[in-house]
């Protein structure tokens, strides 16, 4: 990870160095915090924040399901991230947005608390690896499930919820994979630590319903639009376990992790990623890029600022 000089915080453009919190800021004590995990390309027009709308959206609905009302306007945020991105003169980076209940009372009441955001960038290369995004990665079925909708919020992107991704990842991890994929409370295939998850059987490729407790992941609805597109049949279904392990294609996507192929699952393999995974993530990769008119609709142009 390669740091920036700024973050922006409560409004302000501080220092690396000076982006601070006290210790007992109330998202540190009880997760009170959602976020965002966006990406900017270099691309032919310049810096372009992919989807940044959708996931400024995304962070205020995050907000508001834990009653947290935003301090600062979405545009605000977009031209406060713009001057950031220039201000560290990155030309591509990843984009944490943060909005967290700050020092306050201390208990479980967070109603006094402030609600402060912060934004920061950094350079951040392929999450699961270059050899990942080419080859395929290994993944096992946690012995976690995905956090049910019957006492957390699957659809907020809220901190104290990674608790769940966290112990995925550390399982899946020290169990020698690269990725854990969690089912959901009643065993059915939900998605990654980090990303939504997709599987090609016959010629037809499928993925969780919104209702199967996963995140309603940008990277997913993009990558069924591009589905749909090149006129693949694609469906929004419930999918059993054993489902992934017979599939002929699996892939993962997400922000950070972009679109990964997966090539082994629970130590039986599936094999080199397939036709389908290659071509979706072909064309994924021009989108995000800009090198594909048709999704330019996506792409948020950093402006360049003038020269006074
Ligand atoms: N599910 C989960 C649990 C998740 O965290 C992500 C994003 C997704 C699905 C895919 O959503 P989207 O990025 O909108 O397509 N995970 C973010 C955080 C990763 C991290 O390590 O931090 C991300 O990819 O930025």
């Amino acid at each position: 990870m390669n740091t920036a000089d700024h973050i922006w915080h409560n409004g302000e453009f501080v220092a690396w160095e000076d982006a601070k919190v006290h210790v007992l800021t109330h998202a540190l004590h009880y997760g009170t915090s959602v976020f965002e995990g966006i990406r900017a390309y270099d691309t032919r027009e310049g810096t372009a924040i992919f989807r940044h709308h959708d996931h400024l959206k995304r962070l205020e609905d995050s907000a508001r399901l834990y009653y947290m009302d935003l301090p600062f306007t979405r545009d605000q945020i977009r031209e406060a991230t713009h001057e950031l991105i220039g201000r560290n003169g990155f030309k591509s980076c990843y984009i944490r947005p943060l909005v967290f209940r700050g020092h306050g009372p201390m208990g479980l009441d967070p109603e006094e608390n402030p609600v402060e955001v912060m934004v920061a960038v950094w350079e951040w290369g392929a999450y699961l690896g270059d050899e990942g995004k080419q080859h395929g990665v290994r993944a096992k079925v946690s012995s976690w499930r995905r956090i049910s909708p019957q006492s957390l919020i699957p659809h907020s992107k809220a901190g104290g919820q990674y608790l769940n991704s966290v112990l995925a990842k550390i399982e899946s991890k020290r169990g020698g994979y690269e990725e854990a994929i969690l089912l959901d409370e009643h065993g059915r295939v939900c998605e990654g630590s980090g990303e939504n998850i997709f599987v090609v059987k016959d010629g037809i490729i499928s993925t969780p319903p919104q209702t199967a407790s996963i995140l309603d992941g940008i990277s997913r609805k993009s990558v069924i639009e591009i589905a749909n597109d090149l006129g693949h049949t694609l469906v929004e279904r419930d999918i059993a376990r054993a489902e992934l392990t017979l599939a002929d294609e699996v892939f993962l996507v997400g922000t950070a992790a972009e679109l990964v192929p997966v090539r082994e699952i629970d130590d039986i393999e599936i094999g080199e990623p397939g036709q389908i995974t290659r071509e979706l993530q072909s064309v994924y990769e021009d989108a995000l890029h800009g090198r594909a008119p048709a999704y330019e609709k996506w792409l948020d142009v950093v402006p360049v600022p003038s020269k006074a």
